[in-house]
């Protein structure tokens, strides 16, 4: 693993002469949670999210038309991609061709700086960094809504990733082509509100069951999944309030309990999901043991075992530390919020 957990990851591979771009983008941790999608294909959530960008672990994309190969090329960390991962890339491609009205194979060149499929939000930095390079390649013109829609198209929590600070991604109204236009992320314009995220990193090895089949047996036989998606409605409001106040406090509380409740739909689910790990409850405790201290600090877990605890700047290293003695071994990054995704210009490489 890096240890600059900012820095952009090695320039990708120069790739073959033509159209091209390259794009960073950074992860997004969701304070209110997307889990179920209503439409497979357009990839439409059921529930509004509303997320923190980071300022670390960013992925870097190029992608270059090549139209003298005779399918598309897809790496991974300087590796060719496979099965799952390289169909998504390749479909995501089809998306761009149909849209641009062109027909070229695509070099496409994707640098992590963090694990892939570990739950920490490589497919939100992926596929935001892959909409903005990818329309940039293929010549489409979009605005950041319009990208935003496109990036949900690989990846829900990717519409996000596009903007820096706090973004929402709404779950849109009606089906098809009424959907498609409705579900897109926008920022939520918060200055003043800077809090840390330290990410407490139990596992980086990739998940044993993906987001998308976890999501899909959640919404199909978890009891607890319509009641989940209905208060999370209630806690959005409710975290959007905290926000404009700038009440640290109440917007982990919301966080918390709307992260707890996703992994209750999962736990229900039939057979359970359980991406919650022995490390991650101890890490759980230790921030309860933080607040029974008077420091606020509040946890939230996506689909993987890794916690991100919510707290002020000027407590994240006491809270670092809490964290490491709760799991030892595990190392601890600091996040703040950060940037939306960007194409890198050719002087500022
Ligand atoms: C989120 N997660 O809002 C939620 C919370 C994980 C738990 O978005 O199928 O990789 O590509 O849309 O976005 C992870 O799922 O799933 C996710 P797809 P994605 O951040």
């Amino acid at each position: 693993m890096r240890t600059d957990h900012r820095a952009e990851p090695a320039e990708p591979a120069a790739g073959v002469p033509g159209h091209g771009a390259t794009a960073v983008a950074h992860p997004n941790i969701a304070l209110i949670k997307y889990w179920g999608k209503r439409d497979e294909r357009l990839m439409i959530p059921y529930v509004d999210s509303l997320s923190m960008t980071l300022d670390v672990f960013p992925t870097t994309t190029t992608v270059r038309l090549d139209p003298a190969a005779r399918a598309d090329g897809v790496t991974l960390d300087g590796s060719p991609a496979e099965g799952e991962a390289r169909r998504r890339v390749v479909d995501f491609l089809e998306l761009l061709r149909e849209r641009s009205g062109r027909s070229e194979p695509a070099v496409v060149d994707t640098r992590n700086s963090v694990p892939t499929g570990a739950g920490l939000a490589s497919s939100a930095s992926g596929f935001a960094a892959l909409a903005l390079a990818g329309a940039a390649a293929y010549g489409l013109d979009l605005d950041r809504t319009a990208l935003s829609r496109l990036a949900r198209r690989g990846s829900a929590s990717a519409s996000r990733s596009m903007f820096g600070g706090f973004a929402i991604c709404h779950a849109g109204r009606g089906a098809g082509a009424a959907a498609d236009l409705s579900s897109y992320a926008e920022p939520v314009p918060v200055p003043d509100f800077d809090p840390a995220l330290v990410i407490v990193l139990v596992d980086t090895g990739a998940k044993a069951v993906s987001s998308r089949t976890a999501m899909r047996r959640t919404v199909e036989t978890s009891p607890l999944y319509r009641a989940w998606a209905t208060s999370s409605k209630a806690d959005l409001a409710e975290l959007r309030a905290a926000l404009r106040r700038g009440d640290l406090d109440a917007v982990g509380e919301i966080a918390e309990r709307n992260a707890l409740g996703m992994h209750a739909t999962m736990l229900a689910a039939r057979p359970a999901v359980r991406y919650l790990s022995p490390a991650t409850v101890a890490v759980l405790d230790g921030v309860l043991r933080l607040r029974s201290d008077g420091v606020s600090a509040y946890a939230t877990m996506d689909a993987g075992p890794n916690v991100k605890v919510l707290c002020h700047r000027a407590d994240a290293a006491r809270v670092a530390d809490a964290v490491r003695g709760a799991a030892p071994g595990c190392s601890v990054v600091t996040a703040r919020r950060g940037p939306g995704a960007r194409l890198q210009t050719e002087a500022g490489r």
